[in-house]
């Protein structure tokens, strides 16, 4: 099985945390030129990582592989409470990746932008909803949910993108998680 990504993207991360103990090969790309880029666009039209490679069958997208790998390791399908979670841990995703790129394109993102104000709602109504599910322990297990919300956590903190400002429970959870091996063997930082 081979793992296409790069170290830095959170949608990567829970796809190697998930596989920390399946044999597999991880390979790191630089995404936006070069090689790194070729060999994307050669594996994966929609030029996004992850990518999984198995037996010469390609999955795009963290979502499906990660519905592939519990096919494949034989492991329960999720929840709809969970599917609904992961939706709300995508969509926050989905939007700070949006803004992040604007920033590195060096496009001033400002309020009154339609672009950006709906981002930055889907942001402020997601974050809140899952501080709340934190709140009530609904991330306390260390399952695909809670690892995909980690990710994603950790790498707003690492990119500086938000201050979690009053989202305490989720400080929380990102405190209480961030000793794990397979979390410290994929820090971005390293
Ligand atoms: N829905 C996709 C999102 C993946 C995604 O947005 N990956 C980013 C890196 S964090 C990417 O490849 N961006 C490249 C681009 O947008 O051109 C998934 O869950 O795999």
């Amino acid at each position: 099985m081979k793992l296409y990504g790069s170290t830095t993207s959170p949608f990567v991360r829970r796809i190697r945390i998930v596989l920390a103990n399946t044999e597999h090969e991880f390979i790191n790309l630089n995404i936006f030129e070069g090689e790194g880029r070729d060999i994307l666009a050669s594996k994966n039209p929609t030029l996004k990582v992850p990518c999984l490679e198995d037996d010469g069958q390609m999955i795009f997208d963290s979502r499906v592989i990660h519905s592939y790998l519990l096919t494949k390791l034989d492991l329960p399908p999720l929840t709809w409470d969970q599917e609904n979670q992961l939706t709300l841990i995508d969509a926050a995703n989905d939007s700070f990746v949006q803004l992040f790129m604007l920033k590195r394109s060096g496009i001033e993102a400002t309020n009154d932008q339609l672009f950006v104000r709906l981002q930055k709602e889907r942001i402020a109504s997601t974050l809140s909803l899952l501080n709340e599910m934190a709140e009530v322990g609904e991330f306390d297990g260390w399952g695909y949910p809670s690892i995909a919300l980690f990710t994603l956590i950790d790498w707003v903190e690492f990119r500086e993108l938000h201050p979690l400002t009053g989202l305490d429970a989720l400080k929380a959870f990102h405190h209480a998680n961030s000793d794990r091996i397979e979390v410290t063997a994929t820090d971005p930082r390293d």
